[in-house]
């Protein structure tokens, strides 16, 4: 399967509960308040890293979570924070938040080059312990802070796949059946002439290293001019790294099945025409040369490979695609190339970026600049009671109802920020005296 988009759910580790704990002291069966605070839970990070092909490791796994804070324990020791989850992409990914649905929220970043890294999910806060809580008029506080859940967000990972190598020849040459053998690509192969007529791209697995090749429809003389398939897909190599020229045997084969070279170079020769009419860039690249289909010749290709030579086409490998012959080989001899070219492809953008340098748009941390005061309250027709507020929403979600002191803290505080009037007023009216009231996800009503 071809993988350049992959939806996954990621989820920041919850923050560890606060601790309620009493010091113990001699002589003193119960002494001051001493539970220390949970730990803060993992955020999850995605880092661009170029040892990263392509998205395929989130084709099964869809769902990331990072480990929870510790909780908080006695003797005021903070419970751990929970590491990193880091996921790995490769550079050039773009990372956008989605609905449930499935729609686009936000972009959240592009990671154009190796290092380049976000926080696509923050941890929750630890809870703070019950120690955290003295004050002048509280002295033995029983509660403490659950920790806040970690973030959650669905999110859509794109990697727009530039090929790495092109194969390029004349038509019916086998570069069709050479994408066939050594990707999972299945395009149409047959013996007549124009048979692709769009690129095809393929995933090549190498050792533990992947490439993206690119099978495109063939060349012919005047193509540069718009002959043929025209000109649009010339400048679809013009993205490639690297350029596999295939020279088919066949074509130059003569009575008693001797190769007539002199075809095989004015083979060679039409092609580079035509790259070189078209653009600079495509001259300029690193190309490979293989001679195709020698099954024809049993596989000899020693003196057509000298005399090639002589005439300054170097031969990379002699394969037989159809017979998968030194196709293996030809994989495993790619790999090095391919990389060495996206290293300079990498480096290119680099100074393109410095040039017109963009920033990233950053995440802001959960935990900051929103205020507890700053809440929306919306009455729905039966009613029912809906406060939305961010800090407001952590702080509900981090309470603990079931001691006393925590519901008391949750009383004190929806009083003083204005939230109970609030809720007071909207009960207030006829009928709507019992009205459910719900903080975030969390319904409140019985703690009023
Ligand atoms: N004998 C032999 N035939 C081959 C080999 N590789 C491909 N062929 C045959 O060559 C013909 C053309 O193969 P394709 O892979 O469709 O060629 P192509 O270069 O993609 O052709 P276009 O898409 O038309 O440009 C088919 O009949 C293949 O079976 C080979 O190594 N040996
Ligand atoms: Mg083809």
């Amino acid at each position: 399967m071809f993988l350049d988009e992959a939806k996954i759910e990621v989820a920041g580790g919850d923050g560890g509960a606060g601790c309620v704990s009493w010091r113990r002291e001699k002589y003193v069966p119960k002494g001051g308040p001493d539970g220390g605070n949970g730990g803060q839970g993992g955020n999850v990070v995605i880092r661009a890293d170029s040892n990263t092909d392509t998205l395929s490791d989130f084709s099964s796994r869809k769902k990331f979570e990072a480990d929870k804070g510790a909780f908080g324990r006695g003797t005021n020791s903070a419970g751990k924070a929970a590491p990193e989850y880091i996921l790995l992409v490769p550079p050039g990914t773009s990372i956008t938040q989605i609905a449930d649905d499935g729609t686009e929220v936000a972009v959240l970043a592009d990671l154009s080059q190796h290092g380049d890294q976000i926080i696509v999910a923050y941890g929750g806060r630890g809870g703070y312990g019950n120690a955290h809580f003295v004050s002048s008029t509280r002295q033995r506080p029983d509660f403490a802070e659950l920790g806040e859940p970690g973030e959650r967000k669905k999110i859509k990972l794109e990697l727009k796949l530039v090929a790495d190598v092109g194969i390029i020849g004349f038509p019916s040459v086998g570069k069709s059946t050479l994408i066939s053998v050594i990707s999972s690509a299945r395009p149409k192969i047959a013996a007549y002439e124009f048979t692709t007529l769009i690129p095809n791209l393929g995933v090549v697995f190498a050792a533990d290293r992947s490439y993206v090749v690119c099978d495109l429809p063939g060349l012919i003389e005047g193509a540069s001019e718009g002959k043929g398939l025209g000109d649009k897909f010339l400048k679809h190599i013009e993205r490639c790294g690297v350029l596999l020229h295939l020279l088919d045997i066949s074509r130059a084969l003569e009575e008693g099945n001797e190769v007539n070279v002199d075809k095989l170079i004015a083979d060679y020769k039409a092609i580079r025409k035509e790259l070189i009419a078209y653009s600079p860039t495509l001259a300029e690249k690193k190309e490979l040369v293989l001679l195709n289909k020698i099954d024809l010749i049993n596989s000899d290709t020693t003196a057509l490979v000298k005399k090639l030579k002589k005439a300054k086409i170097d031969i990379f490998m002699g394969i037989s695609a159809a017979a998968r012959l030194n196709t293996d080989d030809l994989i495993m001899k790619l790999l090095p190339v391919v990389l060495k070219e996206r290293e300079k492809r990498e480096k290119i953008v680099e100074e393109k970026d410095q040039k017109n340098a963009e920033e990233l748009p950053v995440l802001k941390p959960q935990l900051q600049s929103e205020k507890m005061g700053a809440f929306k309250l919306t009455q729905k027709q039966d009613g029912t009671v809906m406060i939305t507020g961010k800090r407001l929403e952590q702080f509900t979600k981090m309470t603990n109802f079931n001691v006393h002191g925590g519901l008391q803290r949750f009383r004190d505080v929806i009083d003083r920020v204005g939230v109970s009037k609030a809720i007071r007023h909207a009960r207030g009216k006829e009928g709507f005296e019992e009205a459910l009231v719900y903080i975030g996800g969390i319904r409140v009503d019985e703690y009023l």
